[in-house]
């Protein structure tokens, strides 16, 4: 954080180190996250207490934690202008959880339709964590006075009890915390998985050829494009009720900036295995410098190390005058 950023406006925004980052983290996230850094104030958390409310293992995790660090930087997250660290490295956001859990009510957070996909996918392990998961995001925010986060479709409910939070804590005592509004990015495309278009890619799939992961190489990167599913037909159509093709021309759009008319034009009258291996080749082609810089700012450990120990005291100055007034509030003693 520059001195000149000290009067834009907040935007905090985090991703799970629960998996390798995909192509639809940079492009439903991280491309937009860098558009914004000349404009706002960023916060960019690697959320990893989010994360153990499915089970981690431990050596994984950590591993996890620094790829998605210097995946973030590769991607073009500037350290010098964005604030970026671990969220356990900053403890003010479980302290603040700890606060506001006890202004939130049970029903709010079963009402989570989050909550309810999670539990029923891991039903061997519905933790408290999971259940008050919201919460820790409502703190994520809060903490640092955020005045945007970017947020898709499935975090909108979480975003409106932040806000209802906010809302209720300032009400309760004073004024404390900024009541946070959504950003929703110009651009951002949603990549669906190549095996099962009807569903978002995820890093935690469990079959691979799902995902293009942002460590992929070239050949893997083509190998599961030609390999996607597509639909019955052969035309090269943006149509919705064929989202394998329709993902695959996202996957192009986004790697290349052509538009789908452009692109409907480009493939007009060829059958789906030209259209693959353009595909296949432009998104190897445009993950290729973003691998290379990763494995780059990967090996250099002091680097890495030294921009998120940096990050973490920047973020914790910020948090720590938030907490401070929340205690107060409450009724801590303070010496
Ligand atoms: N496929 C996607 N297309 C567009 N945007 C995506 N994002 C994730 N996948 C896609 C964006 O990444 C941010 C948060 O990622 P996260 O990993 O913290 O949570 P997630 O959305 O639950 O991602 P995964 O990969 O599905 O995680 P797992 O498998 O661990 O549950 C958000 O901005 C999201 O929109």
């Amino acid at each position: 954080m520059s001195e000149t950023s000290k009067n834009k406006p907040v935007i905090l925004s985090g991703i799970q180190p629960s998996g390798i980052l995909t192509i639809g983290h940079l492009t439903g996230a991280l491309r937009n996250w860098v558009q914004l850094q000349d404009t706002y104030e960023c916060f960019y958390m690697i959320a990893d207490l989010h994360s153990i409310t499915s089970r981690q293992v431990p050596a994984d995790l950590r591993k996890r934690t620094l790829d998605t660090a210097a995946m973030f930087i590769a991607a073009g997250i500037d350290p010098d202008k964005s604030t970026l660290f671990i969220q356990s490295q900053v403890p003010q956001h479980s302290q603040l959880t700890w606060v506001l859990n006890c202004f939130t009510g049970m029903g709010e957070c079963s009402r989570m339709t989050q909550f309810k996909d999670k539990s029923s996918r891991q039903a061997d392990n519905i933790n408290v964590g999971l259940f008050s998961y919201p919460v820790l995001m409502a703190s994520d925010i809060l903490i640092y006075q955020a005045d945007l986060v970017p947020v898709g479709g499935d975090q909108k409910q979480h975003l409106e009890l932040t806000r209802n939070l906010a809302q209720r804590f300032n009400h309760n005592y004073s004024p404390t915390f900024k009541v946070p509004e959504p950003y929703i990015p110009k651009v951002g495309a949603r990549i669906m998985s190549l095996q099962d278009p009807a569903q978002k890619m995820s890093k935690s799939d469990v079959n691979e050829r799902s995902t293009i992961f942002l460590t992929d190489s070239d050949e893997q990167i083509r190998n599961k494009i030609k390999r996607a599913v597509t639909d019955s037909g052969s035309e090269v159509k943006f149509d919705e009720t064929r989202p394998g093709v329709a993902n695959l021309m996202t996957l192009y759009h986004a790697a290349t900036g052509k538009s789908f008319a452009e692109i409907e034009m480009e493939f007009a009258g060829q059958g789906y295995g030209n259209f693959k291996s353009a595909v296949g080749n432009a998104v190897a082609d445009y993950i290729r410098p973003i691998r290379e810089r990763f494995v780059e700012i990967r090996n250099d450990k002091n680097r890495l190390n030294g921009i998120l120990r940096h990050g973490a005291e920047q973020a914790g100055s910020c948090a720590m005058k938030t907490l401070r007034k929340v205690y107060k509030k409450v009724g801590f003693v303070s010496f």
